[in-house]
């Protein structure tokens, strides 16, 4: 198919300004209605390519939401009354905390860390370098405090691998990664707080959505956090979710490495990233890294054992050039496979588990379907190996599937499916502006 870059770039703009409300961008029009982190991040790397104020002032307000430990929590509620969303800050209460901001209301969780490399993408894009570079010593204690926060808390062996402790953390809601420990919880379901959830009144998106069962224990976990009044130490001793996730982990060292380049640039002291980046490539490799399934595992570290199932998560430490060369050719290899389908043509790549699963599901959210977040990382990832092939690839399927039906919040990666391949709310944010971001290269 022929793509008009100019066309599909001002759609994209127009998506982001449609879902801009004056102090910052919704992820989409009406399923998500407040802040959501590391949606900012993509949504900024969108926006610095024609509106690098309004980039800024994303990330500004995100970080307004910080906690004083250093957490980024992943909401940070806007005050629009008609806002209908599951969990609210009501739920949430997040003033339990000690940390926790008067305002604005956020939830009481983080996400993955991509605002290092976000900053650095920034200023590489910035016209006005020295505009830029103000920023950028105005945002790097932020996330400095982020990632002090990560391997102070959520690191509790010093391994140098971070914990998530609720599937929302890792972005990738009902990825099959949490199966295992979310089925061993045992909830009493008549115990839970009573809640309603908004996501299933958005008709396309209903069927897709995370089941009943999965959202009971997103609400027991939050309930558990609230009562332990988000105090790390006593969430850890009482979580049965704590998983160090290979994405979160590996874009939590392509950060680190950012934070270097940052640091240097800014005339830092840069020690500490230096040390929080050599071990978690080290750790990685050394815990994660599985050389007979050329991909990285995550770990259940409660069960304390591997999560060995397919999912392109395994694949995403490319971005954070985790792997060595050879590795990354392993994993090349996986990707190539009639796992992900990577050569066929009858597969839009890349499908976020594997298509030889026997529970793989093409249109449910994290457990098939193709994201452009994904997508773009996993582009960013062969880059750098000069992998230029494969990664042409995954960009010219994410712009087709973007041209073709719209900037859905993911697809069906089947091409000859039958129905409707946009899954999701459409005018989703990230799709946008990592579309502008792939067009301007050309
Ligand atoms: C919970 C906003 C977010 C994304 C996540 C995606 C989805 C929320 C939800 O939407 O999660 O955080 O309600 O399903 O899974 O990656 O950041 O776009």
């Amino acid at each position: 198919m022929d793509i008009d870059p100019q066309q599909l770039r001002e759609q994209a703009i127009a998506v982001l300004d449609n879902n801009w409300n004056g102090r910052f961008t919704k992820p989409a029009p009406s399923l998500y209605p407040h802040q959501w982190n590391w949606d900012a991040g993509f949504i900024a790397i969108g926006n610095a390519h024609h509106n690098l104020e309004r980039a800024m002032a994303d990330l500004r307000h995100l970080f307004s939401g910080q906690w004083a430990n250093g957490m980024l929590p992943q909401i940070v509620f806007g005050d629009d009354p008609n806002a209908r969303y599951f969990p609210g800050p009501d739920f949430w209460q997040g003033h339990r905390s000690a940390h926790a901001p008067q305002r604005p209301a956020t939830s009481g969780i983080s996400m993955p860390p991509v605002h290092g490399f976000v900053l650095w993408r920034l200023y590489e894009l910035a016209a006005d370098k020295n505009a830029a570079r103000a920023f950028l010593k105005e945002m790097y204690p932020k996330v400095m405090a982020l990632h002090r926060y990560l391997y102070t808390y959520r690191d509790p062996h010093e391994e140098g691998l971070v914990y998530i402790r609720h599937p929302w953390e890792g972005g990738t809601d009902n990825s099959p990664i949490w199966d295992a420990a979310l089925a061993r919880m045992a909830i009493d379901p008549d115990a839970l707080p009573p809640y309603e959830r908004k996501d299933l009144q958005n008709p396309k998106a209903a069927a897709h959505r995370p089941t009943q069962q999965d959202y009971d224990r997103y609400v027991y976990l939050v309930d558990l956090f609230r009562k332990c009044d988000y105090e790390d130490d006593a969430i850890f001793k009482a979580c049965p979710f704590l998983i160090q996730d290979p994405l979160f982990n590996g874009v939590l060292s392509w950060s680190n490495e950012a934070l270097i380049q940052i640091g240097s640039l800014l005339g830092e002291d840069i020690a500490e990233p230096l040390q929080w980046h050599e071990l978690t490539i080290w750790a990685m490799n050394d815990k994660l890294w599985d050389e007979e399934r050329g991909l990285y595992n995550a770990y259940d570290l409660y069960h304390d054992e591997l999560i060995p199932v397919h999912t392109s998560s395994g694949l995403m430490p490319l971005c954070g050039q985790v792997p060595d060369q050879e590795q990354a050719e392993r994993m090349l290899q996986v990707l190539e496979s009639s796992m992900f389908g990577g050569t066929d043509q009858s597969v839009w790549l890349c499908p976020t588990y594997s298509l030889l699963a026997q529970d793989v599901d093409y249109q449910k959210y994290w457990r098939g379907p193709v994201w452009i977040n994904l997508n773009w990382l996993l582009y960013q990832g062969l880059m750098r190996y000069d992998m230029a092939d494969m990664a042409q690839r995954v960009k010219q399927h994410s712009l087709e599937l973007m041209a073709r039906y719209g900037f859905y919040e993911y697809f069906d990666p089947r091409a000859d499916a039958p129905g409707e391949q946009g899954c999701g709310t459409d005018r989703f944010s990230w799709s946008a502006a990592l579309c502008i971001d792939w067009l301007a290269e050309g």
